[in-house]
């Protein structure tokens, strides 16, 4: 892409993050979309600011795929902007090296333990953390951690991988370092340190290496949104029409993008605020507004609209009852269990979101926000409902966003849900499919699951909450999903 660029005399300047210097401080865990449209520009931006030795080192989970693509490119890739009223195209130059996880253990670990990296960022998805459903620890008995955790294994997860690179960068120079989180997880920060030093613990380090841990490495919190889908063949038409370029990996996303950062790195950052981020001290507030709101809407929109066969987030939007579903779902059910930042609109907020996702432009994909769906859920319904519950009150919609997960993706035996829920992949099928092999009717393949071990015991031991997961269930198989919307909705 280089050469191109260079033959067709593409102002270098115009290039996001041009002025980055050869040298890496991020090392960045889950090379995706979404941190290539998100952290990534941020980066590039805040050195075009202010240059710093921020360059990064991109490591993706397996494949080669995407890193033999952007090492062909120079690390260059474009972000296509798809928004209703301003499409634009950009081109980012931030990363410098790429590794892959299943392949590169000892290089990610010397990365890790190199002290000219200051940071490591992380997406690696809710289904990267391997927290236990029940308790929200690791769960160490989850055969990827098991696996890392066995004597003499070469670690492959991210949370092995990064616990040997600090304990081999503890060794070598004991130099400060910040874990900073980039996925949507109740108090991102927290939750990460926690796994992280569950992992070491599990890992048997050294109580002078936890020490360290704790009193140098750094674990922000943080906020991140920009809906961001998969790209397909008209992102790389996209790119050959706005520059006349071939990128074999381009990134689409809206022009929306937001990141809310606490500012706690124990060896300095990018000026991100220069891109637009902000360091605030109500970063958990900010977490649970967009966790709860967005995402929890997302995930009602996604399996409503998968099971009424809707290929795109924004046409299941535009279905009446989904709309209606979802606004009841924001407003009832969500809003009420947060502590919103101070000067913050809610309402304000909530329009935004369905205006964003009416996005026919980007056309994000309904079975990519239903995938994932048990490790999403858990950081998005189980507090909300208990709160609800404890004021008395049911919260009917994140009952039925649990039915029609269930239905979407492990459903009951004879229900056909659809080629658009059959398209959402689900990390623990095979553990979910085990789990109802034996049931024999709708309420013995929903118990199943709830007991199965992917939501809190404080959740599924609330029969009126079980019993309504099970009806909305019922009415899905027996009547359809809008006759079981409508049911919740007049509740
Ligand atoms: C979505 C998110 O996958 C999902 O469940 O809700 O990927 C969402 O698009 C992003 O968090 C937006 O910031």
């Amino acid at each position: 892409m280089t050469e191109q660029l260079n033959r067709l005399n593409v102002n270098r300047e115009a290039i996001l993050g041009a002025s980055a210097p050869e040298r890496t401080g991020i090392i960045h865990f889950g090379l995706g979309n979404f941190h290539r449209a998100h952290a990534a520009v941020n980066t590039a931006l805040a050195m075009a600011a202010e240059p710093g030795d921020w360059g990064i080192v991109g490591i993706a989970n397996r494949s080669r795929k995407v890193t033999s693509a952007l090492e062909a490119q120079d690390g260059l890739y474009s972000v296509v902007t798809l928004d209703p009223e301003a499409e634009h195209v950009d081109v980012v130059d931030v990363h410098r090296r790429f590794l892959v996880a299943a392949e590169d253990g000892p290089a990610i670990i010397e990365a890790v333990a190199d002290p000219a990296h200051k940071i490591i960022t992380l997406t690696i998805s809710e289904n990267g953390y391997h927290l236990d459903g029940r308790t929200g620890k690791l769960d160490v008995e989850s055969p990827d951690i098991k696996a890392d955790l066995a004597e003499g294994a070469e670690p492959t997860t991210p949370l092995g991988q990064i616990v040997a690179g600090l304990t081999a960068r503890f060794a070598a120079n004991a130099a400060p370092m910040t874990v900073l989180s980039c996925d949507n997880l109740l108090s991102a920060g927290n939750t990460t340190r926690a796994a992280v030093l569950q992992f070491a613990e599990a890992a048997h380090s050294s109580d002078e290496f936890l020490a360290w841990l704790d009193g140098h490495v750094t674990f922000p919190n943080a906020m991140v949104d920009r809906i961001v889908p998969a790209p397909t063949e008209g992102t790389k038409a996209e790119v050959e029409e706005a520059l006349g370029l071939h990128d074999e990996a381009p990134v689409p996303a809206e022009l929306f993008t937001m990141w809310v950062i606490e500012d706690k790195f124990a060896a300095g950052r990018p000026k991100w605020e220069a891109a637009g981020a902000i360091f605030s001290d109500e970063v958990e507030k900010y977490e649970l507004v967009k966790l709860r709101l967005l995402n929890g809407g997302h995930s009602l929109i996604a399996y409503l609209g998968g099971l009424d066969r809707q290929e795109t987030i924004p046409d299941s939007r535009a279905q009446q009852f989904i709309a209606d579903a979802t606004r009841q779902a924001l407003e009832v059910d969500y809003l009420p269990s947060i502590d919103l930042p101070a000067n913050f609109d809610p309402q304000e907020y909530i329009d935004s979101l369905f205006r964003r996702w009416s996005n026919t432009v980007l056309g994000d994909k309904t079975s990519r926000v239903g995938s994932d769906g048990s490790t999403k859920l858990l950081q998005r319904v189980p507090i909300p409902a208990l709160t609800a519950l404890a004021q008395g009150r049911m919260p009917e919609q994140l009952a039925l966003t649990v039915s029609a997960w269930m239905c979407c993706c492990i459903p009951p035996r004879g229900f056909e849900p659809g080629p658009i829920a059959d398209a959402m992949i689900e990390p623990k099928a095979d553990l979910l499919k085990a789990a109802t092999a034996q049931a024999t009717s709708v309420r013995e393949h929903v118990e199943a699951i709830l007991d199965s071990g992917v939501f809190p015991d404080d959740l599924v031991g609330q029969q009126a909450f079980r019993d309504r997961v099970v009806e909305y269930a019922e009415m899905i198989v027996a009547d359809g999903v809008r006759e079981a919307a409508a049911v919740a909705l007049k509740r």
